[in-house]
């Protein structure tokens, strides 16, 4: 039984499908929605985070660095960097007040956290605005004492003050009730590392020697591809919604979300000056063909960088990797491309491109779930399917269950 999520507006474990795509419960105005934080247990205090103050940043970054998602089997720990969480953090419209934190009253330590951001989706053809909700973390020393679910009410509560009852977000767990459901599935570019840490195995009929062979990614890309710039916010924001329309469940995004999406993270280094392939605070890369004669953007990629902490290796201090984040290209809008496989064949040269980039970034692998066209491609550019599932969920909006994977981890 689940005692806190059976009293939110989400859609119960075992419900049929619904009749009609829309809220569950409808919106109310401002002076309806509580106007008091929800209490705390004694000795805790809520605490607004500004994430632009470098101490409050460091402050979050340090309880996720400690605190934050793990594998099943404890071996690894997300490390998001100070600059991923501003980059994640501030997309354009957001609120301070969204950026939720409990320290202990005695001595101001941050110890739970969670935030919402503004999105706007498109599910199924109907437009909402949301909240994403994203990186709710409570202290190992305070878990199981049901804080949880008074993160998750007083986020709620800042939601609703600004007007918005709608939100997304993913986990890991099984919750009631998931729309889709994806697979991780993982590209090793660093063999040796990765052995080395127990990321892989080696199968019995192989070696590590023949593993690095087989996983060897060329040192140039195919596609004339070169990093995003401002001057390709406008076709590629054209481009980005055209490609969506493939897709159930997207982000709609104006220029100035395009912009902070697959612009801002390029980090503030200038291109050249890279220290491993790396800009400095550099989280995302996208990058873009250009049509030489009519200067149109035909194709973009994007992959952002999200470090692990591995748990017990005393040789390496962090997994670094990259996971391929949104990508568009025009090869879809030609006649018949889809079904004569000049699609999927465009898609392999693009994301094989992605991870020719990854790769020069030094990153140690590059990993992709089972969404958008990604199932088309990752068996023949050599991702294997990990053991990783993340599941998809919407707050008070039903609609059927999207494409995903089914029980047998397959996509389908
Ligand atoms: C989870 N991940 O089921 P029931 S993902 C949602 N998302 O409630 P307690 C979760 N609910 O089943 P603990 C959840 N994990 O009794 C647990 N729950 O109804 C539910 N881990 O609370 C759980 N970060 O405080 C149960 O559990 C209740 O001390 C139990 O705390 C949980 O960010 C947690 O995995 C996750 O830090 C904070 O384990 C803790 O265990 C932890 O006794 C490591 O809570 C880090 C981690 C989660 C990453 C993520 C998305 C969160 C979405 C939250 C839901 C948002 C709803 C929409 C709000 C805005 C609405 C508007 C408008
Ligand atoms: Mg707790």
């Amino acid at each position: 039984a689940h005692k806190f999520w059976a009293t939110q507006p989400v859609p119960q474990l075992g419900e049929g499908p619904p009749i009609d795509d829309g809220y569950i419960e409808p919106s109310k105005p401002r002076e309806e929605v509580r106007q008091e934080p929800y209490p705390l247990p004694k000795d805790f205090e809520w605490s607004t985070l500004d994430i632009n103050d470098p101490n409050q940043n460091k402050e979050v970054y340090d309880l996720l660095s400690v605190n934050y998602v793990e594998d099943d089997d404890a071996s690894f720990r997300f490390q998001y960097s100070s600059e991923f969480l501003q980059w994640a953090l501030k997309p354009p419209g957001y609120h301070k007040e969204w950026h939720v934190g409990v320290r202990v009253s005695s001595n101001k330590k941050l110890v739970a956290f969670i935030s919402g951001v503004p999105i706007t989706i498109k599910v199924r053809g109907k437009v909402f605005t949301a909240s994403e909700i994203n990186y709710l973390c409570v202290h190992k020393k305070l878990r199981s004492k049901r804080l949880a679910p008074v993160l998750i009410k007083e986020v709620t509560r800042q939601v609703h003050l600004k007007g918005v009852f709608q939100a997304i977000y993913t986990a890991g767990v099984v919750i009631p009730t998931p729309i889709s459901v994806c697979r991780y599935f993982h590209r090793a570019l660093n063999v040796a590392k990765l052995v080395d840490v127990g990321f892989t195995y080696v199968p019995r009929n192989m070696t590590t020697a023949r593993m690095i062979r087989m996983n060897k990614v060329s040192d140039t890309p195919t596609l004339d591809v070169r990093p995003m710039e401002e001057k390709d916010v406008a076709p590629l924001a054209d481009l980005f919604t055209r490609y969506m329309q493939r897709f159930d469940m997207v982000p709609v995004m104006n220029l100035e979300d395009v912009r902070h999406q697959f612009l801002s993270g390029q980090g503030t280094g200038r291109i050249g000056e890279e220290k491993e392939g790396r800009r400095v605070g550099q989280v995302t890369w996208t990058y873009v063909v250009e049509n030489p004669e009519t200067h149109n953007i035909t194709d973009f990629f994007s992959m952002y960088h999200l470090p692990s902490t591995i748990i017990r290796s005393p040789k390496h201090g962090t997994l670094e990797a990259g996971y391929l984040y949104y990508y568009a290209t025009d090869v879809a809008f030609e006649d018949g491309a889809d079904e004569d496989g000049r699609l999927k064949a465009r898609l392999q040269t693009l994301i094989g491109d992605a991870l020719v980039i990854a790769n020069q970034a030094k990153l140690d692998v590059f990993n992709a779930l089972t969404l958008m066209d990604n199932v088309s491609i990752l068996k023949d550019l050599k991702f294997g399917a990990g053991d990783g599932f993340l599941n998809f969920y919407l707050y008070n909006w039903r609609t059927s269950k999207l494409a995903g994977i089914n029980d047998e981890g397959d996509a389908k």
